[in-house]
C-alpha cells in the first residue's frame, strides 16, 4: 500500500519536472485608431496591437515586445475590435503553418472575432511579429513588434552556453511615409512610397536621444553589451559604429553565426535581425549612425544617430587587475617606466583614480627607448591609481601606487 503511494509520488514528481514547460499568454487587441508623436511635434495615425492588461492599454509604436524564454509554450490571443481583418505573423519562428498568420494558409481574424496563435520557443534569439494582411500597408501603418526569446532562468546569455552580457538594447528600424498614415485610402500604388521620417523603435531625432532605454549613456570600458538589431522597414539599414567599441556579430536571424565576425559597419536588409556584442575599449562621447537606404538605388534617404557614452570601467576589482605588471617601480613617486613582456601594440592609455569613475588623464603612449622602456612622469597626489592600456583590439588594466614624497 505504502509503495503504491511512493510510485504515484515518483510518477507525479517526474511528470512535474519533465513536462513543466512554462506557458506564457499574451492578450492583444488590434487597433486602427492610435496616435504616435513625431519628433517635429506632429502626430501620426497608427495601427497596431495593444496589450490588454488591467492597468495598461497604451497604443504604442512599435507594438509591445513579446518576451519569452527558451522552452516556453507561447499563446498569443488577438481580439480584433477594429474595422478590418488582421493576423499575427511570427516572423522567423519555426511555427506550424496553422499558426503562421499568413491569411491564405492560416486563419484570418475578422472584425469582432478573435483567434489564438501558439508555438514553442525552440531557439533563443530575436524575431518579429506583424500583421500579414495586405502586409505592405498594414506593416507600414504600425502593426509590428519585436519577439525576443531569452535564455532560460533569466540567464543573461545570447543563447545557452553562448557569450554573456550585462545589459541589452533593442533597436527596430523602420521608415515612415506620413502620407500613408494621414489617409490610407488614398495611397494608390504601393510604389508611391516616399519616406519622410526614420525611426529606431518608433522614435527619431531628439525623441530617440531622450529615451534612455534606446540611447546608451552609461556604458563602461570592457562591459559586454548585447545589441539586438531588427529591420521591419522596406529599405536597408546601415549601422556605422565608431571605432573603439569593439563590436562583434554573434547571431543572425535567430541562430548563432558559424563564427564570430568583427564589424564596424553592418547592412541589415528587410526582415533581418542581428545579435551583436559590443565591448567598449575606451571612454567616449559619440554616436552610432544609422543610414536608411533605398533598396533599389542604395541611396541614403536619411540618417538617425544613437548616442553612445562610455564613462566608466566595467568590473573594477582586484580580480580584474592584471597580475603581471609592466609598471616599474611600483609603488613610485610619479616617475616610472613601462616595460612589456610581449611585442608592444599598446597605442594609448588612460589613468583613473581608484574608484574607476574619475578619469585623470588620457594620452597616446610614447615610443619605447632603446632598452624597450617607455618612461612616464606624472605629478599626481599620493594614492592608488588605475592604468588602462589600449591597443586597437584590446585593453589591459593595471594598478599603481604613488607614495608620499
Ligand atoms: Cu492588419
Amino acid at each position: 500500500m505504502r509503495s503504491r503511494y511512493l510510485i504515484l509520488f515518483v510518477l507525479f514528481f517526474l511528470h512535474g519536472n519533465l513536462f513543466s514547460q512554462v506557458k506564457r499568454e499574451f492578450l492583444f487587441d488590434a487597433f486602427m485608431n492610435g496616435i504616435s508623436p513625431l519628433h517635429n511635434g506632429q502626430n501620426m495615425n497608427i495601427w497596431g496591437f495593444q496589450r490588454l492588461l488591467p492597468d495598461s492599454s497604451e497604443k504604442l509604436l512599435p507594438s509591445p515586445t513579446i518576451l519569452c524564454e527558451l522552452g516556453d509554450t507561447v499563446e498569443i490571443t488577438m481580439i480584433n475590435n477594429s474595422v478590418e481583418g488582421h493576423t499575427i505573423h511570427l516572423h522567423g519562428l519555426d511555427v506550424d503553418q496553422a499558426n503562421d498568420g499568413v491569411p491564405a494558409t492560416s486563419f484570418f481574424i475578422q472584425p469582432g472575432s478573435s483567434g489564438t496563435y501558439s508555438f514553442v520557443a525552440t531557439h533563443t534569439g530575436n524575431y518579429m511579429y506583424h500583421c500579414h494582411v495586405t502586409s505592405v500597408m498594414h506593416v507600414q501603418l504600425g502593426m509590428y513588434g519585436m519577439l525576443i526569446v531569452e535564455s532560460p532562468g533569466g540567464l543573461k546569455e545570447l543563447y545557452p552556453g553562448g557569450p554573456s552580457f550585462v545589459k541589452d538594447y533593442s533597436w527596430m528600424g523602420a521608415e515612415i511615409d506620413k502620407s500613408w498614415h494621414d489617409d490610407y485610402t488614398t495611397i494608390g500604388a504601393f510604389t508611391n512610397f516616399f519616406p519622410d521620417f526614420f525611426q529606431i523603435s518608433g522614435k527619431g531625432r531628439q525623441r530617440l536621444w531622450e529615451d534612455s532605454a534606446l540611447s546608451i549613456y552609461n556604458a563602461r570600458v570592457g562591459e559586454p553589451i548585447y545589441l539586438r538589431l531588427m529591420n521591419i522597414g522596406f529599405g536597408i539599414q546601415e549601422y556605422i559604429f565608431p571605432s573603439g567599441l569593439d563590436v562583434k556579430a554573434h547571431m543572425s536571424d535567430g541562430r548563432p553565426l558559424p563564427g564570430v565576425v568583427a564589424i564596424d559597419t553592418l547592412n541589415i536588409y528587410p526582415g533581418e535581425r542581428y545579435g551583436l556584442i559590443m565591448r567598449p575599449l575606451q571612454f567616449m562621447q559619440d554616436s552610432i549612425k544609422v543610414n536608411f537606404k533605398n533598396m533599389l538605388r542604395h541611396q541614403v534617404w536619411d540618417s538617425e544617430s544613437i548616442p553612445i557614452g562610455v564613462n566608466g570601467i566595467y568590473g573594477i576589482s582586484d580580480q580584474n587587475i592584471d597580475e603581471i605588471s609592466s609598471i616599474h617601480p611600483n609603488p613610485n613617486d610619479g616617475r616610472f617606466w613601462l616595460k612589456f613582456d610581449q611585442e608592444r601594440d599598446w597605442e594609448s592609455y588612460s589613468i583613473f583614480d581608484y574608484s574607476g569613475k574619475n578619469l585623470v588623464l588620457n594620452a597616446f603612449l610614447e615610443e619605447p627607448d632603446e632598452t624597450g622602456r617607455v618612461p612616464m612622469e606624472f605629478s599626481l597626489p599620493p594614492g592608488s591609481y588605475i592604468l588602462i592600456l589600449y591597443s586597437k583590439k584590446s585593453f589591459r588594466t593595471e594598478k599603481f601606487i604613488i607614495h608620499n614624497p
